[in-house]
């Protein structure tokens, strides 16, 4: 009964500042993660490089119709895959679509993304703080999935240091970040150890982006 009412009171999206929405519990982890496994049976996860030559921590790979891509060259979107020559797989159908409605409940219509980029946490992995600005439409938001292992997102605002305002992400959120939020400066927490049903103790996040 007590989760019942939790369930009606727990309202489905939450404004945490101006422009950074969070979901939970938004999606249906499985139908994710079988889309994550079957780019990953195409594409498997890699390492990139950064311009300056650095391993990049956290493998990643990318769908849609462009996908990002870092190397000495410097970072970009891609129509192809570099390394193969190949087509990033597609964004299938009904995930842009769950990822389009999310958009618009959080006051960005018509987001249509056409990259997607998955990225692949172990433990002891973290993402250092970055803006997202290789897109070229600052207007259109940032919508990031979370499956598997909890991690702390954390917003730092319009500069890499100082306090930052962390989010605890767990399997199944969805966050978005757009408008005055669109260029803050994020990363993620080192991943603890955990051992999480759906993908042991990796975190998997999918980024979906307007990038063309
Ligand atoms: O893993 C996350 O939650 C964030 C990923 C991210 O910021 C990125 O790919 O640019």
């Amino acid at each position: 009964m007590q989760g019942d009412l939790l369930t009606i009171i727990t309202p489905e999206m939450e404004e945490l500042a101006p422009g950074i929405f969070l979901f939970r519990k938004y999606v249906d982890e499985a139908l994710f993660y079988n889309v994550v496994k079957a780019a990953v049976a195409q594409i498997p996860f890699r390492h990139m490089v950064t311009p300056g030559g650095k391993r990049i921590n956290v493998a990643g790979i990318s769908m849609g119709d462009c996908g990002w891509y870092s190397d000495r060259r410097g970072y970009r979107y891609e129509l192809k895959d570099p390394i193969t020559g190949k087509s990033w797989p597609p964004i299938p159908g009904d995930i842009s679509q769950i990822i389009t409605v999310a958009a618009a409940k959080a006051g960005f219509p018509n987001f249509i993304p056409d990259s997607c980029f998955i990225n692949k946490y172990e433990p002891g992995v973290r993402l250092t703080a970055h803006i997202d600005q290789d897109e070229v439409d600052f207007d259109q938001p940032i919508v990031s999935v979370s499956l598997g292992a909890s991690a702390i997102f954390q917003v730092f605002g319009e500069k890499r240091g100082g306090k930052a305002f962390n989010i605890p992400l767990h399997s199944g959120d969805l966050l978005i970040f757009g408008g005055p939020a669109r260029r803050v400066y994020h990363g993620v927490k080192k991943l603890e150890e955990q051992n999480h049903p759906l993908t042991g103790n990796l975190r998997i996040n999918l980024t979906f982006r307007k990038a063309l």
